[in-house]
């Protein structure tokens, strides 16, 4: 593709990451020392398991309606077949929620903001999912030390969601071509950044991403076994059709 061509690319996929972003950078950075008082977190970890997990989903569904909307306005999305759509979102979204998450993540005291407030890990406790919040934090840690700018992020949540590499595409051939146009936009933009060597970095966070989303879907089929209900019923359906595909939801469906 001509340099024109690859700037294009760069120019919407930015727009639309800007376009698809729900606050502005500078909005959140004013609130970033509201943090919830003693008495809010215990009402946070006085919540049951099944009650978190809901809150959790809705709060995690309203971030992952904005990934759809940014992935629909990649160049190229939008021509895949639906199956290959969803197939992608199914294991991307997550992904590229937890890059979004170091966004608005205050490296200073581990908070991120949920809630309208800023949220140390423990406001999670009653999950039930420690080790994914502990390692959800590091990440996002991880990534607020590579200093994104809005430009990398944009293309770099691009690249982890079109993926040629996931599971169940029926035109392989054709994600990747997105792919490898996506990869030509990354690369230029790092090149005139002149920090090619963010490169590696970013593939190795991609990696620490598909082992995240996958601690993300062993907690849910554990939350599902556990409280079918909740999962079947009160859980929002973007989130149970991304994640839990219906067969997991109700124990003993198998197809
Ligand atoms: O802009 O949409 O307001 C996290 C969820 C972020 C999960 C959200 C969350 C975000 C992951 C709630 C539960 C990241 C923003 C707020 C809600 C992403 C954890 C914290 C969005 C960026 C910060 C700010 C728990 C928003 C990882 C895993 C979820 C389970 C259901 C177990």
């Amino acid at each position: 593709p001509s340099l024109r061509n690859i700037e294009e690319l760069c120019a919407s996929i930015v727009r639309s990451y800007r376009e698809t972003s729900q606050y502005r950078v500078e909005e959140l950075h004013a609130l970033q020392w509201k943090l919830f008082c003693r008495d809010e977190i215990q009402a946070y970890q006085s919540k049951s398991v099944d009650e978190m997990w809901q809150h959790c989903a809705i709060r995690l569904t309203d971030a992952v309606q904005y990934v759809v909307e940014f992935a629909k306005h990649i160049p190229g999305f939008r021509m895949l077949s639906q199956n290959d759509q969803i197939a992608l979102l199914k294991t991307g979204s997550m992904e590229v929620v937890l890059v979004r998450m170091s966004r608005f993540f205050n490296t200073e005291n581990s908070t991120v903001y949920f809630d309208g407030k800023f949220a140390g890990a423990e406001v999670f406790k009653s999950l039930a999912c420690a080790d994914l919040i502990t390692a959800v934090f590091d990440f996002a840690h991880s990534m607020c030390a590579l200093k994104l700018t809005d430009q990398q992020i944009a293309l770099f949540s691009a690249l982890v969601l079109i993926n040629a590499d996931r599971p169940c595409l029926e035109d392989r051939s054709r994600v990747q071509r997105v792919q490898r146009s996506v990869e030509y936009g990354i690369t230029h933009i790092l090149h005139r950044d002149n920090q090619d060597s963010l490169m590696h970095k970013l593939n190795q966070r991609m990696a620490v991403l598909r082992s995240l989303s996958g601690l993300h879907m062993e907690k849910l089929r554990w939350f599902c076994q556990r409280y079918p209900l909740t999962a079947h019923s009160l859980f929002p359906p973007l989130y149970k059709e991304l994640f839990a595909s219906e067969a997991e939801l109700v124990p003993g469906t198998t197809h």
